[in-house]
């Protein structure tokens, strides 16, 4: 039986979860910074452990030899959202890259698995600069939301717990659990322009905050003393008002006066 050499195996692995990452997560910052929506809510990465490549490779009949080919979750994204619609979204992004190839979709949220495991998969092929010249290797990026993701979670260390075989009584229980998350997603759906206005909301007023504190920085090594210590009072007067246009005549008027110090 061939040795498996797993530093070998899995530093190409550690590498494409490592940018995947940064991709995915430059992405999402990319649409705040541009003040557009962002379907994607976090980003996390993982190896797969070599004990649990060799449980799979073992269950799937995989020699060692095909492990690269045939197990496809070594690198694993997993992107999660807020709302089950964001998901789409997401996944259209991932189809519309041009430094990844799409090999397979696997719907489990139209196709909701027994388990009542509910998640989308991407299978990608993904090309690698090495140090010994381009390779390219499987990626799975699971996508869903946070509901969707707090039960698989769950489910998945009860699963590895039990080796597979939960308990009926448990798994009942789980399946509840299961029909809960779907409900919180729909129900979530029903208000989502609500929460999704309050948080561009509150985007706006901590970049205004993080603005006018950046200029009354500024104005301390310019203004006279007085005029500082009015503006500071206006300041306090205007946060503790909770008024979005106060706030946001107060952003202007700063923005004026350090142009006009020219700080
Ligand atoms: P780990 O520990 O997450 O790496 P299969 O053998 O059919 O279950 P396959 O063919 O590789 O798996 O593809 P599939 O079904 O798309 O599943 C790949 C991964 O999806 C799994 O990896 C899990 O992470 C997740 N998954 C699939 N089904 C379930 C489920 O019923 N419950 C939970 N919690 N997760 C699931 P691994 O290798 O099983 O495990």
């Amino acid at each position: 039986m061939e040795i498996i050499n797993w530093k070998e195996l899995l530093y190409p692995y550690e590498q494409a979860v490592e940018e995947l990452l940064l991709k995915f997560k430059s992405l999402d910052r990319e649409c705040r910074h541009l003040g557009i929506y962002s379907p994607v809510d976090s980003v996390t990465g993982r190896l797969k452990r070599p004990a649990s490549i060799l449980d799979k490779a073992g269950r799937k009949q995989i020699p060692p030899e095909k492990i690269e080919e045939e197990i496809e979750d070594i690198a694993g994204i997993r992107i999660l959202c807020q709302f089950v619609e964001d998901i789409q979204k997401v996944v259209d992004m991932v189809r519309s890259r041009t430094d990844m190839t799409i090999l397979e979709e696997r719907d489990y949220i139209t196709n909701t698995k027994p388990s009542g495991y509910r998640s989308y998969h991407i299978i990608i092929k993904y090309p690698l600069s090495t140090a010994l010249g381009p390779k390219e290797i499987l990626a799975e990026i699971q996508i869903r939301t946070n509901a969707m993701n707090f039960w698989a979670t769950a489910e998945h260390s009860l699963r590895y717990k039990y080796s597979g075989n939960i308990p009926e009584e448990l798994q009942e229980r789980l399946t509840n659990c299961a029909e809960a998350a779907f409900r919180l997603d729909r129900e979530m759906a029903t208000i989502r322009e609500e929460i999704t206005n309050a948080q561009r909301l509150n985007e706006i007023r901590n970049s205004m905050t993080a603005n006018i504190l950046d200029n009354i920085q500024k104005l301390h090594f310019v203004a006279k003393l007085e005029d500082m210590d009015s503006i500071n009072k206006e300041f306090v007067e205007v946060w503790n008002s909770q008024d979005m246009e106060k706030l946001r005549t107060f952003n202007e008027k700063l923005n004026v006066l350090t142009e006009v110090y020219r700080v």
